[in-house]
């Protein structure tokens, strides 16, 4: 057995994540601790400075109601989120963050991130909910802050959280393994904050030999959140709710800043625009087809359909949309040239205020946005549920935004507690409350642990450990260091063996299976029973052979366990496009066999594993709107 120390750790609150939701989680945390006397502890794989999907930095702030300056209500908000997710989304959960989001927003600034401001001191919008900031160090000034509010000595940086630490059916801490010694950690505590992120590298991506990697998403998010709260028989929601963001083509810069900012379109290899030429089709998606904006899995699937019909490469018309923006400057040379020099700029800190790489392939292919077209893409699938997918656990609401008609379905006691006690969840974490983004992730984190500690007072007995058990569970962390020492000696080539196989073959042979029949890029995102049926067999023999993962190193041992969490979400997204036989976001997925919304499909697709058992339930919930509340 490989030499591991084993460091006991015991705390009230344990943050598991470093990311937005985690540093919300542990500012407001501390507050409420130090009240309480209680100590809070926050575990993150990497350093928090540059953690989770905010580490390159934003260029926008996606989610600002600007509820105080009166220019949105509660209910404009939940509007269009419910619409975005054609109809299925937890109302209580979305106005909750929207109604706190604002506060996150300004302590940002407070803490010294440059928010655009105009002539007048107003905020500069990029679209109705959306600001612009100089986000290259956004990450950085929000670690300060919840660093700041916990004290170092409480924070443990390039920790990698496996598994939960159960007591019956209550969860009673985490255990995890150094990245860089061999020290294996048990983590005790009174409920447990997960904010672990989403999951990329789940399906197959485009990129391929020398970009292999680059994805939209952060590559160090491997779906750490939904196989904890999963193994911990939680049930999760919105499994089938990936999402597929459209973005320059092959480094994934955003689009977000040209649709809206500077009013670009998007043509397709004939020339024409999608959104006008397709908007027939719409009408098939009624009443969501008819909303404005057009969801983003509509617009996605309107692109989709020419695509599908060769009428690609699609195209971003930066160059018409700058040369329309500065037109305005057209009989005054010197501000016209300032203008352009201005608009130039703009587009250039769009990208290296968080997708570097994608200014680095504009430099690198000769592109200047101001000449000439780019092309744009839609991505591989990921499991973000704080963006526009809504994947994540099934979470409590708060109290007083129920209904008598919600409250029993959508309420058990504490805001945003799973359905396993003193697990709290999230941003990514927790589902059915899309378009939070970064700032509505950080105020649902300060949410999340409020409630956490009021959780906490309420249940002061010590976590009960049995020390056995997490015996066994350090065997089983470690088990793959061990297969790899005790076989390598029995090949000419480490990568090839009878007897094990190493993460990233593993990976690949995920991705191929999710590619294939769980309608990935190359299958244009669709798939059908009978696909999902056989890939689902696959997962099932890839699931067996997870027992011979090999690990030559500390570095490769958290490859294999993030490749066996990317393996749950992969399940459980399989399960649950399967169960749901309707196709409700086309431009996400689409269900050849079932290929349009069906009534009865007015409804949340839920899942559950059972530990006890091995066995997965699915559960569908109703959709419950709470408009007298907002
Ligand atoms: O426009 C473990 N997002 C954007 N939000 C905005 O507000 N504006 C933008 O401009 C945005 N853009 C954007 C966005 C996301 C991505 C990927 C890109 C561009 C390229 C969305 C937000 O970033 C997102 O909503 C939040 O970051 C979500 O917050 P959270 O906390 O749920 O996830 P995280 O920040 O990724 O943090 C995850 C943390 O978990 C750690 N972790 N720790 C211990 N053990 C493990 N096993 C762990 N696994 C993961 C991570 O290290 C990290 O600390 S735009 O282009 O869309
Ligand atoms: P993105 O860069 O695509 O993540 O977009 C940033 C924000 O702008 C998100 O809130 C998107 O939902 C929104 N957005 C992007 N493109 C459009 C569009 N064409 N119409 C409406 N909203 C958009």
């Amino acid at each position: 057995m490989a030499n591991f120390e084993t460091r006991e750790v015991s705390t009230d609150l344990l943050i598991v994540g470093g990311g937005m939701a985690a540093c919300g989680a542990a500012v407001e945390a501390a507050y409420w601790a130090k009240k309480h006397g209680l100590k809070v502890t926050l575990v993150d794989k990497a350093a928090m400075d540059r953690s989770g999907a905010v580490a390159m930095g934003l260029s926008a702030i996606n989610q600002y109601v600007g509820l105080k300056d009166g220019q949105n209500t509660l209910k404009d908000y939940v509007d269009y989120v419910r619409n975005d997710l054609m109809g299925i989304t937890r109302e209580d959960l979305v106005a909750n963050i929207a109604r706190h989001v604002d506060s996150s927003v300004h302590l940002f600034e407070k803490w010294g991130l440059p928010i655009w401001k105009d002539e007048k001191g107003a905020y500069v919008h990029e679209g109705r909910w959306q600001l612009m900031i100089n986000g290259e160090s956004y990450k950085v000034v929000v670690a300060e802050a919840a660093k700041n509010a916990l004290g170092m000595d409480n924070i443990y940086e390039r920790v990698f959280i496996t598994e939960p630490i159960m007591d019956g059916n209550k969860c009673v801490g985490a255990i995890g393994f150094s990245v860089r010694e061999n020290v294996f950690y048990v983590f005790k505590a009174k409920a447990v904050l997960v904010a672990m992120g989403g999951a990329v590298h789940v399906f197959k991506p485009r990129s391929s030999g020398e970009g292999l990697g680059r994805a939209w998403y952060p590559p160090w998010n491997s779906g750490s959140s939904a196989y904890f709260t999963l193994k911990a028989g939680a049930e999760m929601t919105c499994q089938e709710v990936r999402f597929i963001p459209v973005r320059f083509k092959d480094a994934y810069g955003p689009v977000g800043a040209w649709f809206l900012l500077f009013k670009s379109r998007a043509t397709n290899g004939l020339d024409e625009n999608y959104m006008e030429t397709r908007k027939g089709e719409l009408e098939k998606w009624v009443p969501y087809g008819k909303v404005k904006p057009v969801p983003a899995n509509l617009r996605n699937w309107l692109m989709l359909l020419d695509v599908q019909e060769g009428k690609g490469p699609i195209f971003m018309r930066t160059e018409e949309a700058i040369a329309n923006i500065a037109a305005a400057y057209k009989d005054d040379p010197k501000g016209y040239k300032t203008k352009m020099k201005e608009l130039e700029s703009e587009a250039w800190e769009d990208f290296l205020d968080m997708t570097i790489s994608q200014a680095i392939l504009w430099a690198a292919s000769n592109v200047a946005p101001e000449e000439v077209k780019s092309e744009i893409a839609a991505a591989e699938p990921y499991f973000i549920g704080s963006h526009s997918g809504a994947s994540g656990a099934w979470v409590s609401g708060p109290e007083d935004l129920q209904t008598d008609k919600s409250r029993p379905v959508y309420f058990w006691g504490y805001g945003h507690m799973a359905t396993t006690p003193g697990i709290f969840c999230a941003g990514d974490a927790s589902g059915a409350s899309s378009h939070k983004f970064s700032s509505g992730s950080h105020a649902e984190g300060r949410i999340c642990a409020k409630e956490a500690i009021r959780y906490i007072v309420d249940h002061p007995e010590a976590p009960k450990v049995d020390a056995k058990k997490v015996e066994e569970l350090k065997a089983n962390v470690l088990k793959p260091l061990n297969h790899f020492a005790a076989n390598k000696g029995y090949t000419s080539d480490d990568n090839i063996h009878p007897e094990y196989i190493r993460p990233k073959m593993f990976m690949f042979r995920l991705q191929k299976i999710m590619d294939e029949y769980a309608g990935g890029v190359t299958a244009q995102f669709k798939t059908s029973k009978s696909l999902l049926e056989k890939g689902l067999t696959l997962l099932s023999m890839l699931k067996e052979d997870s027992e011979k993962l090999a690990a030559e190193d500390l570095h490769e041992l958290m490859r294999c366990w993030e490749n066996i969490q990317r393996m749950w979400q992969a399940e459980a997204h399989v399960r649950t496009i399967l169960f749901r036989e309707e196709t409700r976001w086309p431009g996400y997925y689409f269900r050849s066999d079932t290929p349009g919304m069906k009534d009865d499909w007015q409804a949340f697709a839920n899942c559950k594993w059972d530990p006890k058992s091995n066995t997965w339930e699915m559960i569908k919930r109703p959709v419950i709107y709470i408009n007298e509340k907002l």
